[in-house]
């Protein structure tokens, strides 16, 4: 029999490491060779600043891209190389429990020096991410998360060009310093903004695409706060999937796209040479450029399939038998016994994943530390298999980017009007808004749910529930 360490140590030899944007699609990996992700420190001058920034990546650029095959097994092995433990958590894939990176939870951290194989054939197309699940205010503050492709050969020959952005913001002064990543007047309302915004890590990136092409954008929010509002001129765009799930294409004008989550955009290129289509965020008084497209070069020669996606193929909830939860998110929820404690813990022996703050909760509950002893009950618990309606009701003054992890859930329907009903992971919830979600409980476990301003997740907005 091979030894773990043995196998391990296989796998590393044949590893292949991460292809970064803007490379062709030089990196393919053979089904089952490994793909390291090396977590460690790299340095990038940030847009407006005159020095360089020293971020946390997966491998030695930012921000790392990885392809997977839909339903293919990939391992990838996490190497950590940061003084502080880590782990990866698998953003939006239906992954196994045992696979889904949340330290205390579904692993052991993974301290300095460190590996980690997580293994997994991911079930659903699309674009995904992944970061860690722990002092996640300063570890995406530094830059720690990568975007993940799911390809799926039904797409192949849609769209003359496939470009991913992904978006964050960085609290740095101008000499690239950081500042604090966390502040309690943002941690108590909307979150602390970055002081520099960036796409892929630069200024909006201007792409060049043949006149009459068939454009995909990917689109990422990985920011820890920031909630964008999607507009476009030049040229009508589409969403073609929400959260990496594919849904009938509507323009974007409007759309809104929280922390964590992802918007694939499709557009054709204006046939006239030298003709630009601008991508905006226009939740500002100034609409910021998040890509800008110029028609240049020969004519784009995809086929003329309608520019949508191949359906989404995910387990559908049975409205008619669906059992009826709920969720209340809360603010200014305080209990002494748990403040007390967690002064009494502080400098315990992982101050890493405790909360030193409490403000939010979740059904009167506050995370108050990823701990198994003093892990607060679920807030549900689910059958596998059996379908659930989850209403989750706003009574705070901020909006807040819910996650659901292991599971992609419907958003059915909000109590201010109208929604275009869609497949999600993140569901962006208004104050004083209810949303209804549904999908099928999965596999079993103990799934995190939370809310994606990771100052709001750090300070209590975090619960579980469990499947099985
Ligand atoms: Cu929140």
């Amino acid at each position: 029999m091979v030894s773990r360490r043995g196998f391990m140590a296989g796998l590393a030899g044949a590893a292949m490491l991460p292809r970064v944007l803007g490379d062709s699609r030089a990196w393919a990996a053979a089904p089952s060779a490994p793909l390291v992700l090396n977590a460690a420190e790299t340095t990038l001058t940030l847009p407006g600043c005159q020095r360089p920034t020293t971020l946390w990546t997966y491998g030695d650029a930012w921000p790392a891209e990885i392809r997977l095959k839909r339903g293919e097994m990939a391992h990838l092995l996490l190497r950590n190389q940061l003084k502080d433990h880590t782990a990866i958590h698998w953003h939006g894939l239906r992954v196994p429990h045992a696979m889904d990176g949340v330290p205390y939870v579904t692993q052991d951290p993974v301290k300095h020096g460190e590996e980690f194989m997580y293994s997994f054939a991911p079930p659903d197309p699309g674009t995904f991410f992944f970061h860690p699940h722990c002092n996640t205010v300063e570890a995406l503050g530094r830059g720690l998360a990568g975007a993940l492709i799911v390809e799926d050969p039904r797409e192949d020959g849609l769209f003359d060009l496939d470009r991913t952005l992904v978006v964050k913001d960085w609290r740095v002064a101008g000499d690239g310093s950081y500042l604090s990543f966390m502040t309690d007047r943002g941690a108590a309302r909307a979150g602390t903004f970055g002081t520099r915004r960036s796409v892929n890590g630069a200024t909006a990136p201007v792409i060049t695409a043949p006149p009459g092409a068939r454009v995909r954008l990917r689109l990422l929010n990985v920011d820890t706060s920031r909630i964008m509002t999607l507009g476009a001129a030049g040229a009508p765009v589409s969403i073609v999937a929400t959260d990496g799930n594919a849904c009938p294409p509507f323009t974007l004008d409007g759309w809104r796209l929280g922390p964590a989550m992802r918007a694939d955009l499709a557009l054709v290129m204006p046939v006239r040479p030298g003709s630009r289509v601008e991508i905006r965020d226009t939740w500002g008084q100034e609409p910021f450029p998040l890509a800008v497209l110029v028609a240049e070069g020969s004519p784009g020669t995809a086929d003329r399939r309608a520019l949508a996606l191949p359906k989404a193929e995910l387990p559908r909830p049975d409205l008619k038998t669906a059992e009826f939860l709920t969720l209340s998110l809360q603010a200014g929820v305080s209990d002494p016994a748990l403040d007390s404690w967690l002064k009494e813990n502080r400098f315990g022996d992982d101050a890493l994943c405790r909360a030193e703050r409490l403000f939010w909760a979740i059904n009167n509950k506050a995370w108050p530390a990823m701990d198994m002893d003093k892990r607060p009950p679920p807030l549900a618990e689910l059958t596998p298999g059996r379908s659930y309606v989850v209403e989750i009701a706003n009574h705070t003054q901020h909006p807040h980017p819910i996650h659901l992890h292991g599971h992609t859930f419907q958003v059915l329907s909000s109590s201010r009007g109208p929604i275009r009903a869609h497949w999600a992971d993140t569901v962006l919830v208004a104050p004083d808004e209810r949303v209804r979600i549904a999908f099928v409980a999965g596999q079993p476990g103990d799934w995190m749910l939370h809310c994606h301003i990771i100052e709001h997740q750090e300070t209590g907005m975090m619960g579980y529930i469990r499947v099985g």
